[in-house]
């Protein structure tokens, strides 16, 4: 009887592991939301950022909004580099970013360290 809840227990864990694992690897990617020709999406920071991917539509003019929950000073700045964008997310709750969009391309933002990433993606 103790042993079937042992092998219970240890193939809870597995799956917990594996979904874990396989949680962390498919960060969903969200589109914006288009309203009267104007794109908008929302990227919480709270220990990282949620979501990491954002999708924008080319050719409507597209903005970014950071929404700041977390306080440690890790994600304090964002930085697009692409863009020669360096905001303190820290001085607003919500801070935006204007994005081109005028052709398909990939823009990669990251913490003021360079230890979390996330992208923006235009097609
Ligand atoms: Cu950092």
């Amino acid at each position: 009887m103790l042993r079937i809840a042992v092998i219970i227990v240890a193939l809870l864990l597995i799956s917990f592991i594996i979904w874990w694992f396989f949680g962390k690897h498919t960060e969903v990617a969200a589109n914006s939301a288009i309203v009267n020709d104007e794109q908008t999406a929302t990227i919480v920071v709270n220990g990282g950022y949620s979501p990491s991917t954002v999708i924008l539509k080319k050719g409507i003019p597209a903005q970014v909004n950071f929404d700041m929950r977390d306080s440690t000073a890790c994600l304090s700045h964002v930085v697009f580099e692409q863009l020669g964008v360096n905001k303190d997310l820290t001085k607003q709750k919500i801070t935006t970013i204007s994005i081109p969009t005028n052709k398909a391309q990939t823009f990669n933002f990251a913490c003021g360290m360079d230890m979390f990433h996330g992208k923006v993606i235009v097609k």
